[in-house]
């Protein structure tokens, strides 16, 4: 029983580290405004290069809340 416990517990742990915050108030470190790549990647590590910049709707390099919200659906949540 005890061993039970201990394995539901350490499930619980490793479902609070999965359900990371995704939002993109958290994910601009810097509150700049906009996500470079380098900021999404701390959030999202499976976003390629390639990913990102077909999110960056407008091409300026760094992505919207708008552009990152696309990301976001386009990348499972
Ligand atoms: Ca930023
Ligand atoms: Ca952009």
């Amino acid at each position: 029983m005890k061993k039970l416990l201990i394995a539901l517990a350490a499930l619980t742990f490793a479902g609070s580290a999965y359900a990371q915050d995704t939002s993109f108030a958290s994910a601009d470190l810097d509150q700049s405004g906009d996500l470079t790549f380098s900021e999404v990647i701390a959030v999202l590590p499976n976003v390629t290069e390639e990913a990102f910049a077909a999110a960056d709707a407008d091409g300026n390099g760094v992505l919207s809340e708008a552009e990152y919200t696309v990301l976001l659906e386009s990348s499972g949540g």
